[in-house]
């Protein structure tokens, strides 16, 4: 009898001591919305409870496990620039409680936006009404209303301009040797 009841004291302790847990958190990714366009850093964050307590949240991208976080709020700051732009990339999370309990969450999908940068910026006298042309060594062509053609190095460093006796709003041609055509 005392044999019986210390192995159901037993039983009873190593139910407590594991908390009697045997229910898994619920996990769900709160964001990027699925579907979404995203670019740059992504803060991907993730809503986890359980009946007890969450003991860490995992993660994933593209089926790659990427972080483990262990504290709220459950958050992983995904960077998306050396990826493909227009590529499509899966996300989910896992969350565990203390007792191993796991649970997924919905896996969402979104595409990666490369955005531009701006390179450089110069500025003419006027309004610039010309589409620019670009020369074989890079160099671009472009007139302007303050009335001058000009030619700026492919890092936006000013090389030359020429004046023309009025509004330079065609756009500059460049002939097979080099020569700079353009109509004021
Ligand atoms: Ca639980």
């Amino acid at each position: 009898m005392n044999k019986v009841l210390s192995v159901i004291t037993m039983c009873l302790l190593v139910w407590i001591c594991c908390g009697g847990d045997n229910e898994a958190p619920v996990i769900e990714i709160t964001n990027p919305v699925d579907g979404s366009f995203v670019s740059g850093t992504v803060n991907i964050t993730a809503d986890a409870t359980d009946e007890n307590e969450v003991d860490s949240v995992q993660f994933y991208i593209d089926d790659t496990l990427r972080s483990t976080s262990t504290a709220e709020p459950y958050t992983y700051s995904w960077v998306t620039t050396s990826l493909e732009n227009n590529s499509s990339h899966t996300i989910y999370a896992r969350a565990y409680d203390a007792a191993e309990n796991e649970s997924i969450s919905d896996t969402i999908s979104v595409i990666v936006v490369i955005e531009g940068i701006l390179k450089w910026r110069y500025s003419t006298g006027n309004a610039v009404y010309s589409s620019p042309a670009i020369g074989a060594d890079g160099t671009i062509y472009v007139g302007s209303d303050d009335t001058y053609l000009y030619a700026i190095n492919p890092d936006g460093i000013f090389k030359w301009s020429y004046q023309t006796g009025s509004y330079v709003r065609s756009s500059p041609a460049i002939g097979a040797e080099g020569t700079i055509y353009d109509v004021s």
